[in-house]
Formats: structure tokens, C-alpha cells, sequence
């Protein structure tokens, strides 16, 4: 039976020592919630640190026990790794970076250290709990090498990644000292989730500029394996929150906290005390609006909740500190015997006085400057059994993507938070409920189960379709077959793409001449009466048909426009015509002047516009717009529009590799074929050569052969390899 394995840095419990052993509390939170139904099923399991120090082995060993009953598996920290890995490398450097606070983020070497080896720890215990047809789920910053750990141990496993906190922009990034290690330890996985679509697009673009990876759709090829990155928006458990807020102890807290606040009206705040949070910012917002609206004096007033969390990083402390000046001042400047401006706890409540809370409040005020999620909003909208209320939200936060029903803000934007306090405090109740019977039709669909589903499901839709596709690699077994397959044949028929197979790619396609030792190489093939060796290129008859001019050996230039037989003459293909150059080069010039560093190539029967030079991404954003462009331009022109390795390519839609290669099969019939190509040009020769031939990629992308090498170096191994046979 293949099990769910959860991967998290804290175990969802609550463990407090007592005299005679320990008591154990599971956590209530919304992601213990919805995996829940999971880890408790069967084998499945959840492993993470329990959050507490034990110091004596029996300890240790009680405490293993017990979870175990609970499908639980603890990772011990020492009292260094917490300080080094999780206050340190998680929490003051990752945490910053990924919050956009680059300059709170400390950048230490013992912190990484520790990171390492902690990923490590938690590595080394799921290996011993792992079976190879195991489904692991690795949660957030805290563990982002362990997928690539896991990865190398278990080279097939499903490994899914998700990630909480928001991805920052390249330019954020790329500061940490340690980028592409983290890059690279995420990329173990074969489904890398965040919550929004943002987070995806700056993954996906450090991806591309730190580690030198491309991606398509969405997916990403590592050596061969294809990682799929998407958003995943996770949702709350809207039937526990919209029950709670029904519940006997929920309306008795209420009605005892409405009678002691009187009629104001409330607005309220819930956070963890975290400068992310935008907490100051909220205050100065609601001392404007005072001094703005001094008629709302008395008669309104904010429930700022703020929960303690990291106190001992000096960091917090001081926002701790300012928040208690504000809060001080505001209520010192605007207080009356019997009113104060904010009502502040800086505590924990219970989940029924949370819900009481989120009742009783006509504004909810949620305003941080960056937020991966943000789940309290989606808790005080399913909170909310009589539709009444309005949500202040800021645009900064993940859930704003989804709300867009509540009132949008700028947290930076302290007169636009007023206005919104104002509009939010007169909505005309009508228009409340409008609001709030949309949020909470999208927030009962896309709850936090359905988020789990979507998640596995996707996760194993994915290892399925890699199954389904590979293409093996190289290797000594297949280097074997295909020498015998060579040995056996009476006639080879040997198909070799040029530039990024033969050549490997230069600046400038002008310099890509063939060395002394390729050309050796290929002497040596055609050597062997029993090889017709083929080199089939987009390149023009100008250069390869000159450097390649007095070789033993068929060419195929322009895709198959011109077709040379060796000691014959140049042979084009039939209707073949150059007039529709004219409109599309002038097209062509204008992304050059567009594109610093992209320049055109005219060959006799096509036209290619390069952007090896240009600035990654930019080039990547020209392509499609000149694809686009270009399709729509040549509907009636008989043309293809072909995107390549670093280029564009049009030419005659009658001519392709693929019918090139045919002509060529047809007229020499093998018993051993071979086509070694890397674009998506060579894509077409895969397809139309028989299903017994050895088709083999040069790179990683997706592609129909059913072989691939990682460089032009094995090329040149495995044709040394069989000029030796
Ligand atoms: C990270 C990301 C992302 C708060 N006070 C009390 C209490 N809470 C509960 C809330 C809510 C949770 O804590 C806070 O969740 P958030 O999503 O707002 O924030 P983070 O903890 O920073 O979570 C965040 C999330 O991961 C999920 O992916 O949304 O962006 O930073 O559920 O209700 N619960 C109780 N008493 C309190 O006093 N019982």
C-alpha cells in the first residue's frame, strides 16, 4: 500500500512535561486541521520536531512511543539548532528575504551550517521510515534542501513541496548567499506549490536567471525529471469556523464582551507579533483616522489581538516595544474615562473567543505588507453567520487574489486605510451581505480539504505523466544495444543535427565552425562503407555547405530546402518561394530595434531572429510577442513560425526536418538508423523515422526520442565509441 509521509518542521501537538511523564495536545491549526484526515489514516505518517527540549534518553524514548500510537515521528532539536536553524537561518535570514525586509535579513555562515545539517537530520529519519512507493509531503522555509536529500536516496519517489510564505522577485533572491543550493533542494520535488500565481512567476524566474534552468508551462526539466510548479491557494476549514460561530460558549462570550463594550462599533485585528504584519502602520492609520473623524470618537473602537511569537529575537522586541508606545499614545491622546480608542491583548484566546470575536465585529482590519496567505481573513468571513460585516484587506496579502470583494488597501498608503475604515464603518448593510454571501459561496468551495486533494492529486497526476514519458538516458546498457544493434546492420543510416549536437553553441552562429577533431570524426564514420551519414541543419548552404564542402557525407541544409548527395549537386525542394521575405523582414527589424543584442540571419529560403545575446527573460518575453505576431501575419502564407534554441525561426511550411528525414529513409533503406538531435526542429526527424530507430535528445526538455544525453561531449563519446565497431 503507498502511504501519504507529511514533512513538517513542528509536529502538529502540543507536548507539556509533567511530573509522571508528558501530556500531549494535538494543535487545532488550520493545516494540522486538513491534513488531518491524512496522517491519522492507516500507515501514514507526520514528522517533525515536537517542540521540546528532552534531556534524558528515557525521555527521548517516551516520548517516540507515545507519538508513534498517534502516527507521529519526532525530529529532536538541540537548543543550538533551534538558535542556529530555526531563530537563525529560517527566521532571520529566509524569513526577511521572503518577506521583502531584505535588510533585516542576517547573513551568517554557522546559521546555514546549521540549516544543512538539520535538513540533513530530518532526512536521515524519513529515510528509515520510507518505503520507495511512498507519496512525501515537505512543508514550507524551513526545509527547502530536504526534497533534493530525499531525492538522492530515492531517485523515483513522489515528493511534493509546498511553500507558505510568499516567494519573493529575483531581485530579492538572488542576495542570499546560499541561492542556488536552495533552488536546488527544492527542485528535488516533482510538484513545488505556493499560494499564488506571483510567487510561482518569481520562483520560476530565479529558477531560469540563478540556476540556468528554462521552464514551459509551467514545468521545469532537471536532468531529465520534469518539476511541476503551480498555485495552490489554501483554504480554512469553513464548516468548523462557520459551526464555532453557532456554538452555545461562542454567543455567551459574545453577549458578555458586547455588554461591556457598550455600542461601539468594533474593528478588529488578529495577528502574530511580526513586523510583516503591518502592525504600526494599522495603528498611525486608525490615529489619522481619529484626528480626521473625531465624530467617530466613542463611538467606535479597535480589538487588536496580537499573539506573541519570537520575543526573544531582538528584532520583535523592539517592534513589541513600538507597538507599545502606539498603542499608549493613541489611547493617551484619544481615551476617556469610560472609552478607550484600542482595546489591546497581547495574548493567545481560545478558538471560542476568537469566534465571538470575529462576530461581534463590524470591520475587520487585516493589513499586512506581505503575507503568504493569510488565513484570518478567511476565518472572520466564515465567521460571519449573518452576512454582516466588512473586511479591510491588504492588497499585499495572498487571500487579497482571491477577496476581491473586500476592500482592497495599501498598507503603505496610511490615507487610503482611513477612507477604507470610513467606507467600511457607513456600508449600507444591503451592500455588506452582497459582499460577503460572494466571499463565502468561493471560501465553502475552495476549503482547506479541497486544497489537500487538489494538491495530492495533482502531485500524483504528475509522477504519473513522468512515468508515462521517459526518455532513459544514455547509459552503458543502451550504449550496449545500440552497438550491437550497429554491429548486426549491413546498412546504417546516421542522422546528425549541427549546432548544440555536432557544434556546441557559440555567440555568434558565425564562429561555430567544425574543429579538426569533428572532422576527423566524421572521416572516420564514413570510413565504414556500411554508415551513410547525413548532417541535417536549418543552418544555410553558405556556411555548413561550405565547411563541410569536400566531407564524406549527405547534407540537408535550411531544414530541407536544399539537399545535397555527396559529390552531387545542391538539390532544392520543389515550390519552394522567397517573396514573403519582404513582409516579414521589415517585422523582424522592428524587434531588433526593440531587442539590444538579438540580431536577424537571412538565408535564402528563411529567416531566423536570434536572441542567444539578449537579457534573459527579456528575450524569452520578445519571443512570444514576435510568435504571436508572426502567426497571426503569416495565417495565409504557407509559412512556419518555429521557436528554436535561442532563436525564431520561418520558413516554408511544406519543408521540415521530419520530411527531409523521410525523403532520405525512402530512397536509403536501413537496417539501423540513428538521429541525434537537440531543438524542437529535430523533434519533427523523431517522429517520422520508424518506432525501431535510436532516436537520441542532446539536453533535458521534453522530447520524443527515446534516449537523451545531457551535453555534446557524450555525442562525441558514443560516435567515437561506434567509429571503433
Ligand atoms: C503562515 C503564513 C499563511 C491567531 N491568534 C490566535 C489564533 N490564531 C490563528 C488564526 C489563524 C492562524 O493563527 C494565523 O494564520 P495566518 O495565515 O494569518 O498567519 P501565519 O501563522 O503567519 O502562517 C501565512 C499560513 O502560513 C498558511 O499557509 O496564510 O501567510 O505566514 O488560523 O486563527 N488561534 C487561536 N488563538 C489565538 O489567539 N486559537
Amino acid at each position: 500500500m503507498s502511504r501519504t509521509i507529511i514533512i513538517s518542521n513542528r509536529l502538529p501537538i502540543k507536548i507539556e512535561p509533567q511530573e509522571d511523564g508528558f501530556t500531549y495536545q494535538t494543535s487545532a491549526g488550520g493545516l494540522a486541521t486538513g491534513l488531518g484526515s491524512i496522517y491519522k489514516e492507516g500507515d501514514n505518517l507526520w514528522i517533525g520536531w515536537p517542540g521540546i527540549s528532552v534531556e534524558t534518553e528515557e525521555d527521548y524514548q517516551k516520548i517516540e512511543t507515545d507519538l508513534s500510537k498517534e502516527n507521529l515521528v519526532p525530529v529532536f532539536l538541540t537548543e543550538e539548532e533551534i538558535q542556529d536553524f530555526y531563530e537563525g537561518f529560517s527566521n532571520a535570514t529566509l524569513w526577511p528575504i521572503f518577506h521583502y525586509f531584505a535588510r533585516y535579513a542576517v547573513f551568517e555562515e554557522t546559521f546555514w551550517e546549521s540549516y544543512k545539517s538539520v535538513n540533513q537530520k530530518f532526512c536521515d529519519i524519513i529515510i528509515k521510515h520510507l518505503r520507495p512507493d511512498d507519496t512525501v509531503w515537505v512543508h514550507d522555509y524551513q526545509l527547502l534542501l530536504l526534497p533534493g536529500m530525499l531525492r538522492e536516496h530515492f531517485k523515483d519517489i513522489s515528493i511534493g513541496f509546498f511553500q507558505h510564505i510568499p516567494f519573493p522577485s529575483y531581485e530579492v533572491f538572488r542576495s542570499i548567499p546560499w541561492r542556488r543550493e536552495l533552488l536546488m533542494g527544492m527542485l528535488g520535488s516533482d510538484l513545488i506549490g505556493f499560494h499564488t500565481y506571483d510567487d510561482m512567476r518569481h520562483f520560476l524566474s530565479s529558477v531560469n536567471r540563478l540556476a540556468g534552468i528554462g521552464y514551459e508551462h509551467g514545468q521545469i526539466s532537471v536532468e531529465n525529471r520534469q518539476v511541476t510548479v503551480d498555485a495552490f491557494p489554501m483554504g480554512i476549514d469553513y464548516e468548523k469556523y462557520a459551526k464555532t460561530a453557532t456554538l452555545a460558549d461562542t454567543l455567551a462570550r459574545e453577549a458578555r464582551y458586547r455588554k461591556s463594550m457598550g455600542d461601539e462599533k468594533i474593528i478588529l485585528s488578529i495577528d502574530r507579533l511580526d513586523y510583516s504584519k503591518g502592525i504600526p502602520q494599522r495603528l498611525r492609520a486608525l490615529e489619522l483616522f481619529f484626528e480626521q473623524y473625531p465624530e467617530y470618537l466613542q463611538k467606535v473602537s479597535l480589538f487588536m489581538i496580537v499573539v506573541p511569537s519570537r520575543d526573544n529575537v531582538e528584532r520583535y522586541r523592539l517592534l513589541k516595544v513600538e507597538i507599545d508606545e502606539l498603542v499608549g499614545r493613541i489611547n493617551g491622546k484619544f481615551g476617556r474615562v469610560n472609552w478607550s480608542p484600542i482595546h489591546y491583548f497581547y495574548r493567545s484566546f481560545p478558538l471560542e473567543a476568537l469566534s465571538a470575536f470575529y462576530r461581534m465585529a463590524e470591520v475587520a482590519l487585516v493589513t499586512p505588507l506581505r503575507d503568504g496567505m493569510n488565513l484570518v481573513c478567511k476565518e472572520y468571513i466564515a465567521s460571519k453567520i449573518d452576512q454582516k460585516g466588512v473586511l479591510i484587506l491588504s492588497e499585499m496579502a495572498g487571500s487579497a487574489k482571491e477577496l476581491s470583494e473586500a476592500l482592497l488597501i495599501n498598507p503603505f498608503d496610511i490615507k487610503q486605510i482611513v477612507s477604507a475604515l470610513k467606507e467600511a464603518l457607513e456600508m449600507p448593510i444591503e451592500e455588506q451581505k452582497k459582499h460577503m454571501e460572494i466571499m463565502q459561496m468561493s471560501l465553502k468551495r475552495y476549503n482547506i480539504h479541497h486544497w489537500v486533494s487538489l494538491f495530492l492529486d495533482r502531485l500524483a497526476a504528475s509522477k504519473a505523466q513522468q512515468k508515462d514519458s521517459v526518455t532513459r538516458k544514455l547509459d552503458s546498457t543502451v550504449t550496449q544495444e545500440i552497438t550491437e544493434s550497429y554491429q548486426k546492420a549491413n546498412k546504417r543510416l546516421i542522422f546528425l543535427d549541427y549546432d548544440g549536437t555536432l557544434a556546441p553553441f557559440t555567440k555568434d552562429p558565425g564562429q561555430a565552425k567544425p574543429t579538426p577533431e569533428l572532422l576527423k570524426l566524421l572521416t572516420k564514420l564514413s570510413e565504414d562503407k556500411k554508415n551513410h551519414l547525413v548532417v541535417i541543419s536549418g543552418r544555410g548552404r553558405d556556411s555548413l555547405g561550405v565547411w563541410l564542402k569536400d566531407m564524406p557525407l549527405d547534407l540537408i541544409c535550411e531544414h530541407g530546402i536544399w539537399r545535397k548527395e555527396q559529390g552531387k549537386e545542391w538539390h532544392k525542394a520543389d515550390n519552394i518561394s522567397d517573396e514573403w521575405k519582404q513582409t516579414i523582414l521589415p517585422v523582424l527589424d522592428l524587434y531588433v530595434n526593440r531587442t539590444p543584442g538579438s540580431f536577424v540571419e537571412e538565408k535564402n529560403y528563411s529567416l531566423v531572429w536570434h536572441y542567444r545575446k539578449v537579457e534573459t527573460g527579456l528575450g524569452e518575453l520578445r519571443t512570444r510577442e514576435l510568435s504571436s505576431h508572426l502567426k497571426y501575419l503569416t495565417n495565409n502564407m504557407q509559412l512556419q513560425v518555429l521557436e528554436g534554441n535561442m532563436v525564431v525561426e520561418i520558413k516554408p511550411a511544406a519543408v521540415n526536418k521530419g520530411v527531409a528525414s523521410k525523403i532520405w529513409l525512402e530512397k536509403f533503406p536501413s537496417d539501423f538508423v540513428i538521429a541525434l538531435g537537440d531543438d524542437r526542429t529535430d523533434e519533427d526527424t523523431f517522429k517520422a523515422l520508424p518506432d525501431d530507430a535510436f532516436t537520441v535528445k542532446v539536453g533535458f526538455e521534453g522530447t520524443d526520442a527515446r534516449f537523451f544525453v545531457p551535453s555534446t561531449i557524450e555525442v562525441y563519446q558514443l560516435l567515437h565509441h561506434l567509429s571503433e565497431k
